[in-house]
């Protein structure tokens, strides 16, 4: 039984049978990293993290009766023209299909529609910024939004809000954190916060230091990954240190709340540092093994570390599954801060790119 599964919502129901939604999601930067999943994308242990709002992708969802529409495809479950940057985009309307065919249980009305999307990312494509968080946090949105559309406002914001990021994970597991704002904590801790394998919940007891944490983005290399997040989740199954692994990152998750909850900036910089280590050593130990920092993801990590030792300034590094480096700062070193990004560490970034990012409200509606 999928969880959200209503066999009444028919096209034949509904209030009116076309319109328009858009949302824009932003990103989100993991501070205890999800690495390892079973089943139907639920994690192997607890992730935290801080939700972004410069890197961020606008979905518009138009939905008309499959019958009246010019460019309807009748031999499909799904269909579905789908635009990315203003282009068509095959590639990616491939996996929009699947992942809206089996989301038929949920929304049977799918059935009977004829759907365009139009997206658009913030952020270069190729900047190396993963963008299935934000893009799928934004999709699952416009399909809560579209079934509102349709069939009328049913579920409070709360559990609008739990449906799309259960439908967001779906899609794809970081993608649950991107529908709120702030923090987000999504899987089972083991301490008193009320959280769910299913769904991203937002963290409401977050220290105000961290409401407008900086996230400087230094993009060390853009371009295509060598090794998928979803081969590098696969891979955890037969990790030798996985066990140990999710054992940590229990622990980590627990102690990452209560520094954000407080405002400990030595224990959440401590625990940030090493669950960036430890998601690229799990991959270093990987069979087959695979390395996806480079070079200069090192000299950053050095320069940045450098730094904090000389000025006493709490500032650290994460980094996704990719090789650019996160920097993270409260606001009120920003001035300090950014001269020293600037000068040291530009210069190991590709083009010496970097992007000024930091922590936002969460996904919103457009008009
Ligand atoms: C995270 N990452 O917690 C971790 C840390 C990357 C490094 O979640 O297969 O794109 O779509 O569920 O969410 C990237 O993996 O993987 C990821 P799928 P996803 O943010």
């Amino acid at each position: 039984m999928i969880r959200y599964s209503n066999p009444s919502l028919k096209l034949e129901n509904a209030r009116q049978n076309s319109g328009k939604v858009a949302w824009r999601s932003p990103s989100n930067i993991a501070l205890v990293k999800y690495w390892g999943k079973y089943g139907l994308q639920l994690p192997r242990n607890p992730s935290v993290s801080l939700t972004l709002s410069a890197s961020y992708t606008e979905t518009t969802l138009a939905f008309l009766p499959r019958q009246q529409a010019s460019k309807a495809r009748f031999d499909k479950k799904i269909s579905l023209e789908f635009y990315f940057e203003d282009q068509p985009a095959p590639a990616f309307e491939a996996k929009i299909e699947k992942f809206l065919e089996s989301l038929l249980p949920i929304f049977p009305f799918l059935a009977d529609l004829h759907l365009e999307i139009f997206s658009h990312n913030s952020f270069p494509h190729s900047a190396g910024i993963a963008s299935s968080a934000s893009s799928m946090a934004a999709l699952a949105l416009c399909l809560c939004s579209m079934e509102e559309v349709l069939f009328g406002t049913t579920l409070t914001q709360d559990d609008f809000y739990q449906k799309a990021s259960f439908l967001a994970r779906l899609g794809s597991g970081s993608a649950a954190r991107s529908i709120h704002g702030r923090a987000v904590i999504w899987g089972k801790t083991s301490k008193q916060w009320e959280t769910s394998e299913e769904w991203g919940v937002p963290f409401e007891a977050l220290h105000p230091i961290f409401e407008d944490y900086q996230d400087t983005i230094l993009l060390i290399h853009e371009g295509e990954k060598s090794v998928s997040s979803r081969a590098g989740h696969a891979l955890m199954n037969q990790n030798p240190f996985s066990a140990i692994r999710y054992e940590q990152a229990h622990k980590h998750a627990v102690l990452m709340l209560e520094a954000l909850q407080s405002g400990d900036l030595e224990k959440f910089i401590d625990i940030t540092e090493k669950e960036a280590f430890v998601l690229h050593a799990l991959m270093m130990v990987s069979e087959p093994s695979f390395v996806l920092m480079k070079p200069n993801t090192l000299r950053a990590i050095e320069a940045i570390q450098f730094f904090r030792q000389q000025t006493q300034i709490p500032i650290c590094f994460t980094l996704d599954a990719g090789p650019n480096v996160h920097i993270l700062y409260p606001k009120s070193y920003q001035e300090r801060v950014l001269p020293f990004i600037k000068s040291e560490l530009a210069p190991l970034a590709h083009h010496s790119k970097y992007i000024l990012d930091q922590v936002s409200e969460g996904s919103i509606a457009l008009d």
